[in-house]
C-alpha cells in the first residue's frame, strides 16, 4: 500500500481520547441496534472532493497538492487511485462514490476518453479485490464541460443530449463493472438562467426520456443497483428542476419513473431549498423513496453549496433518527460530498476532517437510538394524533366521513375547544437531554 498520508490505521480511542489521528465514536465493528456501526452507517468516500479537488475557488487558485507526485494525467490518475485506497484503508471507509470524470481525464475524442476510463477501471478492479473496498454508486459528470453549458438531457441543442445519453451509458457500465450498488442522477445544469430562453416543458420531458433510456439500459446488462435523483435546487443554474425532495417525486410520478428510482438526500442541498436536512429525509422516507445521502452541511451564512464536512451534532442525530425510522439503509449509505476548506490543504487535513465527519454520524447514531428507546418524543406524537383513533377522527381516516357528516358534526360542536399545546420548546429540551446526556 502506499504512504501518502502519513499516519497509520486511524483506531477507535474513545471519547476521553485527545489524540486528533482517533476515533472519539465512531468504532467500527461494535455492535450497536443489532449490528456493526460500519453496517448502519455505510460510509463512503467522495472520489471528486477528495482526491482531485485542489481547493479553488471564484477568488483563488488551489491551495492543496492532489497530483500525489505524477507527472502527466494518467499517471496522477493512478497515484490518486492508490491514494484513494489507502486513505479508505486507514480511515476504515468501507464505500466510495465517483463520477467518471474524477477517475480520468477527458481525451480528445470520446472513444478516447472511454479508453481511458476503462484503463483506470483496470486498476480500480484489482484494488477492489484486494482490499474489499465497494462502489456505494457512480456517477457521470454531465456539468463542467463546455459542451454541456446549456445542461445534458436538458440542452437545447439534441448533439449535447446524445453525448451526455452516450457518457451515461459508459458511467452506468463502469459503475455494474465495479460493482457498484447504485446510480446517482444528480441535475448538473440541468435547469435554467431565464424563462426568456428556455422550454421547461420540453427539458423536462426530455431530462426524463433520458432516464428512462439509462434506467432500461443497465437493466438489460444486468445493473442490478438502486437508481438515485440527488436533489438541489439552485446551483450552478438559477433553477434546478431537481429543487428538492417533494419536486422530485412530483417529477417522478408525472413521468412513471417512480419504481425505478430513490432520493439521493444531501444536507447542503436541502438547507439551499430552504428545508432542514431533516426535513427532505422525512419527504424521502414518508413517500417510500429513501435510498441514500450525501453528508455534508453549509454555512448560515453563505448561500451556496459549500460542502463543508459535517460535524454539527444535533442535525446527524436528526438525521439518522429518520434513517432508522426508514429501516436503515439497503443499498445507499453515508457519502462524504463534502471538502475540507481551502485553508486546510494539508494531507493531515484531509484525515482530521473525515475523522470528524465519522465520529459526528456515530455520535448521532448512537443519539438516535436513545432517542429511539426513550420513546418521549414518539410518544408525544402518537399520544397528539390520537383523536384519529376513534370517533370522528377514524371515520376521517376510514374514509367512511361524508362532508354532510362533518358539516353536520361541526355544527353540533359550535367551536373547536379541545386544542392542546404542541409543546416544541419541552420536545427541544427533551432532544438537549438525550444528546447531550451522551457524551
Ligand atoms: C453537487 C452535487 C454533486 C453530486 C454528484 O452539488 O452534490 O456533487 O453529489 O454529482
Ligand atoms: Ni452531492
Ligand atoms: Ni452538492
Amino acid at each position: 500500500m502506499s504512504d501518502f498520508f502519513g499516519a497509520g490505521k486511524i483506531k477507535y480511542e474513545g471519547a476521553g481520547s485527545d489524540n486528533p489521528l482517533s476515533f472519539k465514536h465512531y468504532d467500527a465493528d461494535a455492535v450497536i441496534a443489532g449490528k456493526p456501526m460500519r453496517e448502519h452507517l455505510r460510509f463512503a468516500l467522495s472520489w471528486w472532493h477528495t482526491m482531485p479537488a485542489e481547493g479553488t475557488d471564484m477568488f483563488g487558485v488551489g491551495t492543496a497538492d492532489k497530483s500525489f507526485g505524477g507527472v502527466d494525467g494518467m499517471d496522477v490518475a493512478r497515484r490518486r487511485a492508490a491514494a484513494a485506497f489507502e486513505l479508505m484503508e486507514k480511515l476504515d471507509v468501507d464505500y466510495f462514490c465517483f463520477h467518471d470524470r474524477d477517475l480520468a481525464p477527458e481525451g480528445e475524442t470520446l472513444s478516447e476518453t472511454n479508453a481511458r476510463l476503462d484503463a483506470i477501471s483496470d486498476e480500480l478492479e484489482t484494488l477492489i479485490k484486494s482490499t474489499g473496498k465497494k462502489v456505494l454508486w457512480g456517477t457521470a459528470n454531465c456539468f463542467g464541460h463546455p459542451r454541456y453549458m446549456h445542461g445534458a438531457g436538458t440542452a437545447p441543442n439534441p448533439d449535447a443530449f446524445a453525448f451526455a445519453a452516450a457518457q451515461i451509458k459508459k458511467a452506468i457500465e463502469v459503475t455494474h463493472r465495479l460493482g457498484g450498488e447504485g446510480y446517482v442522477f444528480w441535475g448538473g445544469r440541468e435547469g435554467y438562467e431565464t424563462l426568456l430562453n428556455t422550454n421547461c416543458g420540453l427539458e423536462q420531458d426530455n431530462m426524463a426520456r433520458l432516464m428512462r433510456l439509462e434506467v432500461d439500459y443497465a437493466r438489460s446488462i444486468g445493473f442490478a443497483g438502486d437508481f438515485y435523483i440527488e436533489p438541489k435546487p439552485k446551483e450552478p443554474t438559477k433553477h434546478q428542476y431537481d429543487f428538492d425532495a417533494a419536486t422530485v417525486i412530483a417529477f417522478l410520478q408525472r413521468y412513471g419513473l417512480d419504481k425505478d428510482f430513490k432520493l439521493n438526500i444531501e444536507a447542503n442541498h436541502a438547507t439551499l431549498a430552504g428545508h432542514t436536512f431533516q426535513h427532505e429525509l422525512r419527504v424521502a422516507r414518508e413517500t417510500g423513496a429513501f435510498g441514500s445521502i450525501d453528508a455534508n452541511q453549509g454555512d448560515a451564512l453563505l448561500g451556496w453549496d459549500t460542502d463543508q464536512f459535517p460535524t454539527n451534532v444535533y442535525d446527524a442525530t436528526l438525521c439518522m433518527y429518520e434513517v432508522i425510522k426508514a429501516g436503515g439503509f439497503t443499498k445507499g449509505g453515508l457519502n462524504f460530498d463534502a471538502k475540507a476548506r481551502r485553508g486546510s490543504f494539508t494531507r493531515e487535513d484531509t484525515l482530521l476532517s473525515y475523522i470528524a465527519g465519522m465520529d459526528a454520524f456515530a455520535f448521532g447514531l448512537k443519539a438516535a437510538l436513545r432517542l429511539i428507546e426513550d420513546g418521549r418524543l414518539d410518544t408525544f406524537v402518537d399520544e397528539r394524533y390520537a383523536g384519529y383513533k376513534s370517533g370522528i377522527g377514524a371515520d376521517i381516516v376510514s374514509g367512511k366521513a361524508t362532508i354532510f357528516d362533518l358539516e353536520r358534526y361541526a355544527l353540533a360542536l359550535g367551536e373547536v375547544t379541545t386544542n392542546t399545546s404542541g409543546r416544541q420548546e419541552y420536545l427541544e429540551s427533551v432532544l438537549n437531554q438525550i444528546i447531550l446526556g451522551g457524551i
